[in-house]
């Protein structure tokens, strides 16, 4: 009797608490720690912000090869309002925006076009119709508009690349 009343006393708690966390939960406080602090630097330098606009608007991937899963975020500049992606690093380089009224790959500087996107994994024989195939050496993003273009994104030595994958 004496813990059913405890459990009770507790769940009646807990849950109006769990509630309004889930509600007041911004994007970028469900990134790992070690991204949180470096989001927070490169949104205040580069007046970018985090879209939710497509679900997910996260993807974690080790996409420069380095053994320790990184962080792919989809931002807008506050500015412009122009989206991209910005791609979190775990160890200690740059992160790299691309879009967000920076141009990048056939994808412009204004990535709102892109309507899907997805990770691909390392090792796999990526094709294009237009370009050589690239054998992906870390893992990759494929940013898409539906029935239409799609490309796939990715890091060599540090640089991105761009390989337009269908039109
Ligand atoms: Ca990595």
């Amino acid at each position: 009797m004496k813990s059913a009343t405890l459990i009770s006393i507790v769940s009646s708690i807990w849950f109006p608490v769990t509630s309004v966390l889930a509600q007041g939960l911004l994007p970028e406080d469900q990134l790992p720690f070690w991204a949180q602090e470096k989001w927070q630097a490169l949104a205040k330098n580069e007046e970018l912000q985090i879209t939710t606009r497509i679900n997910p608007f996260v993807w974690r991937g080790d996409f420069d090869g380095d053994g320790k899963s990184d962080i792919a975020l989809l931002v807008r500049r506050t500015t412009t309002k122009k989206e991209g992606i910005v791609v979190l690093f775990q160890r200690n380089v740059r992160p790299q925006v691309l879009g967000a009224g920076k141009p990048f790959g056939n994808g412009g500087d204004d990535f709102s076009w892109v309507d899907f996107w997805s990770v691909e994994d390392r090792n796999t024989l990526q094709r294009s119709a237009y370009e050589p195939s690239v054998h992906l050496q870390s893992d990759g993003l494929i940013v898409a508009k539906e029935g239409s273009a799609s490309a796939l994104i990715y890091f060599k030595k540090g640089s991105p690349k761009w390989q337009q994958q269908g039109d």
